[in-house]
């Protein structure tokens, strides 16, 4: 059907003399056929009674989960409760029962809205799918303590399960995380368009993985699944599945819309919105037996009825209100033609077929989804009709969303199904049909997922023993930099990354070691950029080697109207491709880098994606950068440009996001050899697995030109450098760098260097490292000696990393102490108090200058307990030059060396006071 469509579409394009759409058709068609073929299963064959009583009682184990965890003995006073959701559980119990019971397949992802997690453990328990953390099987016994284990802290090795779907539970296979609704199904969606863009590079994956995805409809409101939803429908993602739990209902209550506005119901809006986007919209509001039901004679009017008469809130009203003589009356109140329909039914009769819900209706469901498969370039949404809280007294209800049953209806509930609730988690008789059908599910889905698991480790490790074997250079031998006299940090990622692409080409010309070491894992380096692209110096890796299909041919080079001062930007699906451009949507770029990031952990694949992004639109995509953060995903972000240095800009982009999350590692290089060295030394511990929760970075990257020369000749005036040659200063300075920050300027040694007395530390960061080395240079004429030290990464210096080693680097690598000196006594100043002496004397203060939130480097001086200003953005900005702006915020190297002349002075106010007998015993 969609290939016909689209066959029609290319047909009727006046200008389609390429036959590459038609090979592509051709291709299509084939893939379909070998689709439905391999994959389908037969519905006929299936007992669907029999899946909706093995569904009845993994409900009931979901529910008993949820009572239990809130029914702990050990419960204190004052303790929040615990919680859980079984009403949300009952409207997806049979999305997920179609899932687990039928479709599910081992390589198979699955992207669950947080609150059903009770269900699908439930089922997975069932299916013996619990793993212990080394993989291997968990036995029973195990498995029933961690099914008594929700939300419980594990304090002895005992299995426990998060609250929501975690990567630690022992039933995560190919799981997305979840908790903060809207992210994880558009996670899903990279992940689909990673296996696509592995496929297009050659490498081998046996495994053709579909992407369930389910969601609240009150979720399905969220930006982030609007945003992603044409990317999905344009790059042609046809096993992704999204399917829209359509219960009417949301947190605080029935979801009250106004329909006549928005000409329907929500979920016909949300199917337009649907097709509209590149994707085939399934509304399935009726069970089988009302369809059933609609096939007897008069059966057509109560469909009429139900699908225009009712609104979503007059039909929530009759749900909720469980009143089955109020339904009939209501019913036939619509349709005078209706009455005498209805009155073949009598009420046991009509509660069924009026309770009968498309998305309660296991063999339904499994249709659709087994037509999904048929539409390999299509991604499908689905809006399921549900009952929010079914088989319980608060079903439908407008505040079910936290209501928990209380003792006595689970008592009721397990006394109809046979069940202990004193003893829960019993699973099926043996020899009962039930335990037998698992039985058989549990070949094709637990043993598959073993011999999966094991093959994805295979891969693992051959590709670790690979990379553990590279020599990895700490840099990328940048040969342009030495013909750069004054370059910027975003020039050099440009260089690093073209450089990158380039090696990632089969047929490159390797001439160094260099290139040599990089080239064997030059091609899982990955760009993408939100529109950002050609602005963040990427060019050369987009110019023709963008990934992804037009479904068209290339009208610019056939009507000879490429700009060939600028990338081409006609995207391909082939080989040489290595840049994944996005629209402004930041959102949808940052879960891109998150999914990539994360294909070692499923695949065995490392890619390393690395997207550009103004620095100050990581915002927009903080939720989606938090959430790749948790998930330790491996990608790098670069923040470019950043912070008041974009002063050509203006004032709303001059402000960086600074944020400390755990798992990344922030980084603002000063100049192009820092960055060499921080990106060479990411990717290195990427490819060896050396980045245990630091698994990505945060770059940030200026376009303010930095003169180069500068670093080492600063760095050959320090005394300890005296002896040694540029390669050698350069190998000390390196490992600082890496850790967090290195003297760039160190008058030690120096005549006339007093601590205490004329010494001040400057501590800069990235592009006002200059405004530094002025002010150090102008004190210096004022008898001052400044040192400056330069802050590669402020998470490692200063962050919660340094914290975890006491601010060993700072403190030990870096000598920066809190000590106090007495440089002479001046018995005139000396004051006494019986036999104790007060005497003057100070500690080295401490400046620090940056472009950021004064909280990045503010806490130099409480860690060793000294003086410290730190000048930094305290303020919104404006346009101007550079200079004009640095000043506006004090940032200036006069604004640096008035306060630190101040500093010096508010310092030397300390006083010293010790007992008269010490100094008498010095003498
Ligand atoms: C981004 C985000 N916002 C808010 C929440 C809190 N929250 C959890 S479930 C929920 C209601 C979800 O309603 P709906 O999507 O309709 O699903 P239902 O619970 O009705 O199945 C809310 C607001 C969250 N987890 N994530």
């Amino acid at each position: 059907m969609v290939l016909k469509e689209r066959e029609k579409k290319v047909k009727r394009n006046p200008f389609s003399r390429n036959r590459e759409p038609y090979k592509l058709l051709a291709l299509m068609r084939t893939e379909a056929k070998k689709i439905s073929k391999e994959k389908t299963v037969s519905t006929r064959s299936l007992n669907f009674e029999l899946m909706h009583r093995i569904t009845d009682r993994a409900y009931w184990m979901a529910l008993e989960m949820i009572h239990l965890a809130n029914h702990r003995p050990q419960k204190e006073k004052g303790e929040p409760k615990v919680g859980g959701h079984p009403t949300a559980c009952a409207s997806s119990k049979h999305l997920l029962a179609a899932i687990h019971l039928v479709m599910r397949n081992p390589e198979d992802y699955m992207a669950f809205k947080p609150h059903i997690s009770p269900m699908d453990h439930a089922f997975n328990f069932l299916l013996h799918n619990f793993r212990e953390a080394d993989g291997s099987r968990m036995e029973l016994e195990r498995r029933k303590i961690a099914m008594r284990n929700l939300r419980h802290y594990s304090k002895t090795g005992e299995p426990v399960f998060q609250s929501y779907h975690a990567e630690a539970d022992p039933d995560s296979h190919r799981y997305y995380p979840s908790g903060s609704v809207g992210i994880p199904p558009v996670n899903a969606l990279y992940t689909s368009l990673g296996y696509a863009f592995a496929k297009d590079h050659g490498y081998e994956l046996n495994e053709k993985p579909t992407f369930y995805c389910i969601m609240g409809d009150s979720e399905f409101r969220e930006g982030s699944l609007m945003e992603a939803m044409p990317d999905a429908g344009e790059r042609q993602l046809g096993n992704l599945v999204w399917i829209v739990d359509y219960n009417r209902q949301n947190l605080d209550g029935t979801r009250v819309l106004n329909e006549e506005a928005l000409g329907g119901s929500d979920a016909d809006r949300i199917c337009r919105l649907g097709e509209a986007n590149g994707w085939r919209s399934v509304k399935l509001k009726h069970g089988k037996l009302r369809e059933k039901t609609f096939q007897k004679p008069g059966g057509e009017e109560l469909k009429r009825v139900l699908d225009n008469e009712l609104t979503d809130f007059e039909l929530q009203a009759l749900v909720a209100s469980k009143n089955i003589k109020l339904i009939r009356e209501v019913l036939g109140k619509k349709s005078a033609k209706l009455q005498t329909f209805l009155k073949k039914m009598d009420d046991a009769e009509l509660s069924k077929v009026f309770f009968n819900f498309g998305g309660h209706d296991i063999e339904s469901l499994v249709e659709i989804f087994e037509e999904a498969k048929r539409h390999p370039h299509r991604p499908t949404l689905l809006v399921a009709y549900t009952i929010k809280g079914l088989g319980l007294k608060c079903a439908g209800l407008s505040g079910n969303h936290s209501a928990m049953p209380e003792e006595e209806e689970l008592i009721e509930m397990s006394q109809a199904l046979g069940t202990s609730h004193e003893n829960p988690f019993e699973e099926f008789e043996s020899g009962s049909p039930e335990e037998k059908f698992l039985s058989e599910r549990r070949k094709v889905l637990t043993d598959g997922i073993d011999r999966l698991r094991k093959e994805v480790s295979e891969r693992k490790e051959k590709f670790l023993g690979e990379a553990n074997e590279i020599e990895f250079p700490t840099d990328f031998d940048i040969t342009a930099l030495k013909f750069s006299p004054i370059a910027h940090t975003q020039w050099m990622w440009g260089q690093i990354a073209a450089k990158l692409d380039r090696l990632a080409h089969e047929n490159s010309k390797l001439e160094t070691e260099n290139d040599k070491s990089w080239a064997k894992v030059a091609k899982y380096f990955v760009t993408m950029a939100p529109d950002v692209g050609s602005s963040t110096n990427t060019s050369p890796n987009m110019n023709g080697k963008l990934y992804g299909d037009i479904g068209q041919e290339d009208f610019e080079a056939e009507y000879g109207a490429k700009d060939t001062k600028a990338p081409d930007v006609i995207p391909h699906l082939n080989k040489r491709t290595g840049h994944i451009r996005f629209e402004i949507a930041e959102g949808n770029c940052m879960s891109a880098a998150g999914s990539f990031g994360k294909f070692f952990y499923f695949t065995g694949i490392p890619f390393f994606p690395s997207m550009t992004i103004y620095d100050f639109f990581i915002k927009r995509a903080h939720d989606q950068f938090y959430y790749n953060l948790y998930w330790h995903s491996h990608f790098a972000t670069i923040g470019t440009p950043s912070g008041v240095t974009l002063a050509a800009e203006g004032a709303q982009h001059s402000w960086k996001s600074d944020f400390q999350i755990p798992n990344c590692v922030t980084w603002e290089p000063c100049f192009a050899k820092e960055l060499e060295w921080i990106l060479a030394s990411h990717l290195k511990n990427h490819f060896t697995h050396q980045d245990e929760n630091k698994e990505s970075a945060l770059i940030r990257c200026v376009t303010k030109g930095i003169v180069q020369k500068e670093f080492l000749d600063r760095l050959k005036k320090q005394k300890r450098f005296e002896n040694l040659s540029d390669t050698e200063v350069l190998l000390v300075i390196r490992e600082d760098v890496l850790k967090g920050g290195y003297a760039l300027v160190d008058y030690q040694g120096f005549e006339d260097y007093r601590p205490g007395d004329n010494v001040v530390h400057l501590f800069a960061m990235g592009a006002l490292v200059p405004e530094a080395l002025r002010a150090s240079d102008k004190l210096l004429e004022k008898g001052i000696y400044a040192n400056v030290f330069v802050v590669t990464s402020p998470d490692l210096l200063l962050g919660n990393f340094a914290y975890q080693e006491d601010y060993d680097h700072l403190k030990n690598g870096l000598g920066i102490s809190g000590n106090l000196y007495l440089h002479s006594v001046n018995p005139s100043e000396v004051k006494t108090r019986g036999e104790w002496l007060s005497l003057k004397s100070s500690r080295v203060p401490i400046v620090s200058v940056h472009d950021g939130e004064p909280g990045l480097l503010d806490n130099i001086g409480s860690v060793v307990g000294v003086k410290h200003h730190s000048l930094a953005i305290r303020k919104t900005s404006k346009s101007g030059t550079t200079w004009d702006i640095f000043e506006l915020h004090h940032l200036d190297s006069d604004s640096i060396v008035e306060i630190a002349e101040k500093t010096l002075k508010e310092a030397a106010e300390e006083e010293f006071v010790v007992h008269s007998s010490i100094l008498n015993n010095l003498n």
